[in-house]
């Protein structure tokens, strides 16, 4: 792992992990927290999931009896808003992440639906608010919490999860339970959850009316120092694409296919199809897409390309997504550097 902090933990996936599969392996899986202040052990006989707001009968429900309810699992891509951060231009203030701050789990666990209609909404709900066991450092400091909209909540796909690929969930990823909210930014995923609270008006809290809001415009881009813009809280992901298995830089024998393969994913809708330049995006043409292991998951790709010419190439690849959403050709900018998906581009030669 890329150690770019350690309290609170944060942990980037080192890139070359996800050349190796579509699913990112727990103990290579990226990390972050707010809060330094995390447990360091659960005690799995007393945890207790409570729910509890404006509901019929609240809940305070132990891991047994989470485990026991229907059983759901999904592939689905976590990613941080802030991932790519360090390429944003002009610099902006926070984790100066590579492309690692991203990762494709299959997430097991039960229907956040399902333990919503056994506490029973009273009419007049709004959001859901969640909430976990880390702490902030200092008194007074805003708990890391966040809310999704009644009806997002319900939708039946959200998920409350207790394992990832096949295992329980890492400490450092949430043990005993997180948040899954597939096609949505990880600030969602809220992990070590152990309150769920429904409320009656919309959650004015600092993590969803201060921090995590972007500018209400198309890929959330605004000119640097531009003003009056309306913020909105973050929410669903858009497509992006990686070429994994060349390095900025790489040097190629002119005249002879080369394999080209990476991962694309489409944010919150499937990958309809992955396109790929050898020539800085003039001219295009469609990659061969890897199985599907589901529309929230990452999507291995790959195609040939021939370098004719001696000299610098751009290698670019490019995602739409079965909305019709492709990467765009511009960088976005927003003051928090959140949700880029430019069109990546790798330097090349061929010799
Ligand atoms: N309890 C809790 N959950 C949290 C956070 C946090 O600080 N505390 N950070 C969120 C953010 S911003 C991200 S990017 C993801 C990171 O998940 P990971 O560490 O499993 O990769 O967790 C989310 N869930
Ligand atoms: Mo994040």
């Amino acid at each position: 792992m890329i150690l770019q902090r350690t309290r609170p933990p944060l942990l980037e996936t080192p890139f070359e992990v996800f050349d190796r599969s579509v699913f990112t392996p727990n103990d290579q899986f990226y990390v972050r927290w707010h809060w330094a202040v995390i447990p360091t052990s659960i005690e799995v006989a007393k945890f207790r999931l409570i729910v509890h707001g404006q509901v019929e009968t609240p809940l305070s429900l132990s891991l047994e009896e989470i485990v026991g309810l229907p059983r759901v699992e999904l592939a689905a891509v976590s990613q941080c808003s802030g991932n790519s951060r360090g390429y944003v231009l002009p610099r902006v203030a926070g984790a100066q992440w590579s492309n690692g701050a991203m990762g494709n789990a299959k997430w097991t666990g039960v229907r956040l639906k399902d333990i919503l209609d056994r506490a029973g909404v009273k009419a007049g709900a709004v959001q859901v608010r969640f909430n976990g066991l880390d702490e902030p450092v200092v008194e007074g400091a805003p708990d890391f919490m966040k809310s999704l909209d009644i009806d997002h909540a319900r939708d039946g796909e959200v998920m409350i999860a207790y394992a990832m690929n096949g295992q329980q969930l890492p400490l450092l990823n949430g043990f005993p339970l997180r948040l899954v909210v597939p096609g949505w930014y990880s600030t969602y995923w809220v992990k070590m959850l152990n309150d769920i609270e429904v409320l009656a008006q919309p959650d004015s809290n600092y993590w969803m009316k201060t921090a995590y809001t972007i500018p209400d415009t198309p890929y959330a881009n605004v000119t640097p120092g531009q003003t009056g813009v309306k913020m909105v809280p973050i929410n669903r992901m858009e497509p992006r694409s990686f070429i994994t298995n060349i390095q900025n830089g790489a040097s190629f024998a002119a005249g002879s296919p080369t394999l080209a393969r990476g991962i694309a994913f489409g944010g919150d809708y499937g990958v309809a199809k992955v396109d790929f330049s050898a020539d800085g995006g003039k001219s295009w043409q469609p990659a061969q897409l890897g199985q599907d292991e589901g529309k929230y998951s990452f999507r291995q790709w790959e195609t040939y390309f021939t370098l004719a010419a001696k000299g610098n190439h751009s290698l670019m690849v490019r995602c739409t997504n079965s909305k019709g959403e492709a990467q765009p050709g511009n960088a976005n900018w927003n003051p928090a550097g959140f949700m880029r998906n430019v069109i990546e581009t790798t330097a090349v030669t061929a010799a």
